[in-house]
């Protein structure tokens, strides 16, 4: 029998931070998974033996490459692309893919290690991954997002494939450029496969894919409010981001009789104290995917509304936080003045919105904090049946896919209350999410020997 290597937590988070320098999210990621499984595995000899835990944190590969493109004045534009395949013990490799200018390495290898154990959690065949780019969509033309889009595939494609890896979106890629990318990746490869899900819908996508994560994300809400004995009905909600999961985030809790106040993006936010309803929220979704606009537009079409240019919308006082937009948006001080203001439940749309010091004092308040690995994990888990749906060569309606996120996100929350309720009634869902996420992956990764 091998000697194990009992390493402590401090003495784990000192070789990956020193395996990984200058990767500051990623460390951030692994240190508020591990505090947790450490806790967990402390008397699971055979997990420290095998090294369950330095493997997952370790990619199985980081692929990066050049994309060379040309835009509208001829010039040649050089961007850097990555696919992250972080982990594939229970299934293809599978996450999203985003653009945006402050994309590097350490973002794309948090996002693909807190998708590992999101995607763990859905119950569903899917390992994890992420992708992107340094590309700023913003300002492009269509055109330009194309050629991008296509340079940036003809490299992928040889990453990925339906049993292998399957992107999706996320920040900076919608439908658009799901459709420049599949367009490209069945031209070289002349196979029409289930390659990428968030498709449109003529061409195999989901009908409840673009709605899932921020839907998802208020039903997660949802089942930690009923779990105290409540309801989102005639709460007031405090959303960020302006994009796919916080219009449909916004939708949602409309829906359900709560009042959203904001909206934001990366100029600001703008707070409206009438209320954010369906019509305002449509206005919004065309304003952002279609015009292309900024949120400082919403203030100047509808009466009562306010816009706070470079500012969060933390400071609003609200029953409901929802951050949407991106990692560490929500900082300590904002989640102290959140909960001074008397904020009942955070659910988080984004990856990693809330800093770990943010988290603590959720915490330490004992507010309701549904982590973005379990709330956000509708987006991803309906993609696991576009990519079922694409297998088995048939659809499913609206209705039914609706049914289908509600009870997988019911299913999540089951799963983050069973490892992570403390007994006297405070369920702490960081440390479920974490547990639940990892044993599946762990106990799969242990069947398989040294690999
Ligand atoms: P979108 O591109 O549709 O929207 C992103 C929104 O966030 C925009 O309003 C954008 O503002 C804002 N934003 C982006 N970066 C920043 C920043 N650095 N500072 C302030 N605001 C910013 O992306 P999504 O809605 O798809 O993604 C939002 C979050 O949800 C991300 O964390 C993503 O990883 C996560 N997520 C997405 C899923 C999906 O299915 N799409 C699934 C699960 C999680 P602006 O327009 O000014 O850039
Ligand atoms: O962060 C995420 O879960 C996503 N961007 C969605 C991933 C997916 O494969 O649908």
């Amino acid at each position: 029998m091998a000697v194990s290597d009992h390493v402590d937590f401090a003495t784990f988070m000192e070789g990956v931070k020193k395996r990984n320098p200058g990767q500051t999210e990623f460390v951030q990621a692994v240190q508020e998974v591990a505090q947790d499984i450490f806790e967990f595995i402390e008397d699971k000899e055979e997990y420290h033996e095998a090294q369950i835990l330095r493997r997952i944190a370790e990619p199985d590969r980081v692929v990066s490459f050049r994309v060379c493109w040309e835009d509208d004045n001829h010039n040649i534009r050089v961007q850097r692309g990555w696919r992250v395949q972080n982990n594939n013990a229970i299934g293809p490799y599978k996450g999203g893919i985003r653009f945006h200018p402050s994309v590097t390495e350490s973002v794309l290898k948090f996002l693909a290690f807190e998708q590992t154990f999101k995607n763990s959690l859905t119950g569903l065949p899917m390992g994890g991954g992420k992708g992107g780019a340094n590309f700023n969509p913003k300002g492009k033309s269509d055109s330009e997002v194309m050629r991008f889009c296509q340079s940036f595939m003809t490299e992928l494609y040889r990453h990925i494939g339906p049993d292998t890896d399957v992107p999706a979106g996320d920040i900076g890629v919608g439908g658009r450029e799901i459709g420049y990318m599949f367009g490209q990746y069945k031209r070289i490869t002349n196979r029409w496969e289930g390659v990428l899900t968030g498709k449109g819908q003529e061409y195999g996508g989901s009908q409840m894919r673009p709605e899932a994560t921020g839907y998802g994300a208020v039903y997660f809400l949802q089942n930690m409010l009923k779990h105290q004995g409540q309801d989102i009905e005639g709460k007031t909600a405090v959303i960020s981001g302006s994009g796919n999961v916080a219009t449909h985030a916004a939708e949602k809790i409309t829906q359900l009789g709560g009042k959203v106040l904001t909206m934001s993006d990366s100029g600001g936010f703008i707070h409206d104290p009438d209320g954010i309803d369906q019509e305002k929220i449509d206005w919004i979704k065309h304003h952002k995917t279609h015009t292309r606009g900024r949120i400082s537009d919403y203030a100047d079409h509808f009466t009562n509304a306010t816009f706070h240019e470079g500012k969060r919308p933390w400071s609003v006082a609200c029953d409901l936080a929802l951050p949407c937009a991106t990692q560490n948006e929500l900082n300590e001080d904002e989640a102290k003045e959140l909960v001074r203001n008397g904020v009942q439940a955070v659910s988080e749309g984004a990856n990693m919105p809330t800093t770990l010091e943010g988290v603590h004092v959720f915490h330490d308040a004992k507010i309701m904090y549904g982590p973005g690995k379990a709330a956000n994990a509708g987006g991803v888990a309906v993609s696991g049946l576009e990519m079922s749906q694409n297998s088995e060569r048939i659809s499913w309606n609206h209705e039914r896919l609706g049914q289908m996120l509600t009870e997988l996100m019911e299913g999540i929350h089951g799963k983050c209350v069973e490892y992570g309720d403390d007994g006297n009634g405070y369920v702490d869902y960081v440390k479920g999410a974490n547990i639940a996420g990892f044993k599946k992956v762990a106990d799969a990764m242990l069947a398989f020997g040294v690999v």
